[in-house]
């Protein structure tokens, strides 16, 4: 078991919410309680300006209850469920309550029995018969009331831009703009080598490495460290040029088009998302080994602080030296991936930075070839992650793949073809794909981007895609929460499990229209905004009790109330049974494994935010809050 050891300034000060239903005793968030600085008042004030202001104002205040909706709310068209804690045998009656407290619908709950993940008694109350929309519904079951929701079709329109504007947020070697996101959140560069900083434009490698110095500017800051690492920027870049790519084929581009993103180059005529993504894409670039050294076309792992840092720390305050560490084939397989998708997905767009990228991802996929086996240890977690990852052949299929949709070259089509991943059953298994785990993005573009395959062949790599799909189904079926993750797969950062294995479904509803699959993204999110053992929306200001202290050096407000809240539309990494931190340690002792999770900034392991968990949100977001008329 790997933990960090990330600095603590001061005790985590706690205060327990106030409860009301024995039910909720079952929770291991009890043995914590949440965790709030003193006068934490939530983060109405200070959401980003493209927000909708969180419905509620205080949700600290909020008590819980046994019965568990998405917090946020419902699609009129969408499927409405709710999960009631209950030891009952038999069904009970609900009632759906309007804001006045008129009922406006009724029926009478599902037995599920046992959830294994929560290890509570649950039912089901499925209320997707009513589409009316409205604001301050309730949900009641034995005489007790969810948390209030709204039922309304532009549900998912802010957080589509709350949760692709924390990659603005994240940026590294550019003032964060008050005109942007409003004050709280502004702050000057980072790491653009003015002192105390001393990065990231001249950076040495860790001795032994390379004997010159890279300039490694801008990109996105990886999570709550400074770190920035090519695996993780670039599933993460790949995810949100996907999300545009995804949009333009379902006819819906212009809700991630120019000016929809308050980020400073809106309005140049380029989609927004993609003026986003290329900000990453540029690093991950400037990460690539010069012509003329040794591995030269490698990308070098990753570049961070020679030691960890405490927590509150500025960006511009970090005084540690920052050093890039030794190539990876992992690595340069995952520029090669994401440089060649840019090339496809930028075309249209800017065709001189299209064919950059295009020469880019060749010189990587050659170099990779050359060195195929140069692996990132787990050992090297000193002053940031190691995103270590000794299996790279789901990489050169991923890399394969995106080459192959770029060009159409016979050379990368046999190495898609001839790739064991390209028809294993371990490319989509039900914990899902991640920053380790890629060949899943790898079959997700052959099923969707136009390519030369035999049509017999696309057949089989989009009926595996929908086959994955209706193993989450399945899985969620047999679940009293409906989580597309199974039991065992409470893992570091299981919320973005859900979400990728989410996108593999609305992959499986692009290809299909078959609103089952659709229902399973819905109910995902359903999952993330509240409908959960915990009664707690994971994303920051969304839902009326929402996660809000997630680790982060800058958004550091339990340790600093001079500092923010993470800004609205921030994922929490989730539950994580492993309990790989201290304050996790301390507090989630016994824990069942969808409870194993506390909104406390010291619990790196449960409730950091990161790159590659709200790049997924943002895709899913996208793809919510599209209007979709059915289609069976
Ligand atoms: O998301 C990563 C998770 O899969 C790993 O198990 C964990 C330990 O290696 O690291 C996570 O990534 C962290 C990274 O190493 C440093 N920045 C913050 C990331 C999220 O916690």
């Amino acid at each position: 078991m790997l933990t960090f050891p990330h600095v603590h300034r001061r005790p985590t000060r706690r205060r327990t919410r106030k409860r009301t239903t024995a039910a909720l005793l079952t929770a291991a968030l009890l043995s914590g309680g949440m965790a709030l600085a003193p006068g934490a008042t939530g983060l109405s004030s200070a959401a980003s300006p493209s927000a909708a202001p969180p419905t509620v104002a205080d949700p600290a205040a909020t008590a819980t209850t046994p019965v568990r909706v998405n917090q946020a709310g419902y699609l009129p068209d969408g499927p409405k469920r709710a999960t009631v804690v209950t030891s009952a045998t038999q069904p009970l009656t609900w009632q759906l309550r309007n804001a006045s407290g008129a009922v406006a619908a009724s029926g009478r709950t599902v037995v599920h029995g046992t959830d294994t993940a929560s290890g509570e008694a649950t039912h089901t109350a499925d209320f997707s018969k009513y589409r009316k929309a409205g604001s301050g519904f309730v949900l009641v079951v034995d005489g007790q009331n969810s948390a209030p929701f709204d039922i309304r079709a532009d549900l998912y329109d802010s957080l589509r831009s709350d949760a692709m504007a924390f990659f603005y947020h994240q940026r590294s070697g550019t003032p964060i703009e008050a005109s942007l996101v409003g004050p709280a959140y502004a702050r000057p560069a980072g790491h653009l080598g003015v002192a105390p900083n001393q990065g990231d434009t001249n950076v040495p490698c860790q001795p032994g490495v390379c004997d010159y110095t890279q300039d490694v500017r801008g990109g996105w800051y990886d999570a709550g460290d400074h770190g920035k690492y090519v695996v993780n920027g670039g599933i993460s870049a790949w995810t949100l040029v996907d999300s545009f790519a995804r949009a333009e084929r379902a006819g819906n581009a212009s809700a991630l088009g120019d000016s929809t993103l308050r980020i400073p180059e809106r309005g140049n005529g380029v989609p927004d998302v993609l003026d986003e993504a290329r900000w990453e894409l540029d690093f991950l670039m400037r990460m690539q080994v010069p012509s003329g050294k040794p591995y030269a076309g490698m990308a070098f792992h990753k570049i961070h602080d020679a030691a960890w840092t405490g927590i509150p720390t500025r960006p511009e305050l970090d005084a540690q030296p920052r050093e890039l560490h030794r190539p990876s084939t992992a690595a340069t397989l995952n520029l090669a991936a994401t440089a060649a998708q840019c090339a496809r997905v930028f075309k249209p767009y800017d065709s001189t930075y299209a064919k950059r990228c295009l020469s880019v991802a060749r010189t990587a996929w050659t170099a990779a070839k050359a060195n195929p086996a140069l692996y990132a240890p787990e050992s090297d977690s000193t002053g940031g992650g190691p995103y270590n990852d000794t299996q790279v052949t789901d990489d050169f299929y991923w890399a394969a793949t995106e080459l192959y949709a770029a060009t159409g070259e016979r050379a990368y089509r046999d190495a898609v073809t001839s790739s064991p991943w390209h028809t294993s059953s371990g490319a989509l298994t039900p914990t899902g794909f991640n920053w380790a785990d890629t060949a899943a993005l790898g079959r997700l573009t052959l099923a969707t981007v136009p390519n030369g395959l035999p049509a017999s062949d696309i057949r089989r790599v989009r009926a595996s895609v929908t086959a994955a799909a209706d193993g989450h189904l399945a899985m969620m079926a047999g679940q009293g929460y409906a989580v597309p993750i199974p039991a065992n797969g409470y893992v570091w950062g299981s919320n973005s499990q859900v979400t990728n294995n989410a996108m593999v479904m609305a992959t499986a509803y692009a290809l299909t229209g078959q609103q089952r699959y659709r229902a399973g993204v819905l109910e995902s999110m359903d999952y993330l905004l509240g409908r959960n053992t915990l009664d707690l929306s994971y994303v920051t200001g969304y839902g009326d009790t929402y996660a809000r202290n997630q680790h982060h050096r800058f958004w550091a407000n339990q340790y600093d109330a001079s500092l923010p809240n993470p800004p609205a539309g921030s994922l929490a990494g989730g539950p994580n049974s492993g309990l790989q931190d201290p304050v996790a340690q301390e507090h989630l002792a016994g824990c069942s494994p969808a409870a194993c999770y506390i909104d406390d900034i010291g619990s790196y392991s449960t409730n950091e935010v990161t790159v590659n968990w709200n790049a997924p949100l943002a895709w899913l977001a996208a793809f919510a809050a599209e209007r979709c008329p059915p289609r069976d």
